[in-house]
């Protein structure tokens, strides 16, 4: 054991601290329409550092982050993923899982998974040759991801939480191993100059704060 790391927020500053990191962090949108810019050097690799200090069950950090900026491989992405979300889109999803993506204006075309400058996919870590058992490994990784869309958004960076379903190919074209498994795609970069959000709002404190 070692002692426990000190505050460093004095007291009477601690709303204000407070204050600006939900303002800051609020003002976070997924973004599905990306620049042709580049990501500035070493970026990435601090995000994923962020992201490798999160808690975890056990302390067991099951996850991998797979940075993708090979052309090649995005467009291949983009094929296997398009695949899956034609099937989903035309076959798959439910008629309430469709009216609840309606305002998102979403369908089965990718085009952010070539065009965004970078990909980041996550993986969960499950027992394998090299991996002991992990415990809460769901909880862990969104933990994980949270840090990720917080320190990338901290750089200036938009990204989007992906989730291709099923997400066996990421295993193929990425060459993972099966103890791995695809856990959610991270396209990141720069908003398109005319990119666009959907007109959505956050639920105000009093609907999601219970006091007891
Ligand atoms: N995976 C599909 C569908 C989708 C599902 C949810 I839940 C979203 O919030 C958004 C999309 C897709 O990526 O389009």
């Amino acid at each position: 054991m070692r002692a426990a790391p000190r505050s460093d927020v004095p007291v009477d500053e601690a709303l204000a601290r407070a204050r600006a990191f939900t303002a800051n962090l609020s003002a976070r949108r997924s973004v599905r329409q990306f620049a042709d810019r580049p990501i500035p050097e070493g970026v990435l690799e601090e995000a994923v550092r962020a992201a490798g200090s999160a808690p975890s069950g056990a302390n067991l950090q099951p996850w991998r982050f797979v940075v993708v900026t090979d052309p090649g491989v995005r467009r291949a992405l983009r094929e296997a993923a398009e695949a899956e979300e034609r099937d989903f889109y035309r076959r798959r999803v439910s008629d309430e899982w469709r009216d609840a993506l309606a305002p998102l204006g979403t369908d089965w075309r990718k085009p952010f998974l070539e065009t965004a400058p970078a990909l980041i996919v996550v993986f969960e870590v499950h027992k394998g040759p090299r991996s002991p058992k992990p415990y809460y490994v769901k909880e862990s990784v969104g933990i994980a991801v949270g840090f990720l869309l917080a320190a990338l958004h901290q750089a200036g960076l938009a990204s989007l939480t992906h989730t291709p379903s099923p997400m066996r190919f990421l295993n193929e074209i990425l060459d993972r191993p099966r103890e791995e498994r695809g856990y959610v795609v991270i396209p990141v970069g720069y908003p398109a100059a005319d990119a666009e959000v959907p007109a959505i709002d956050r639920k105000p404190l009093d609907e999601i704060l219970v006091r007891r």
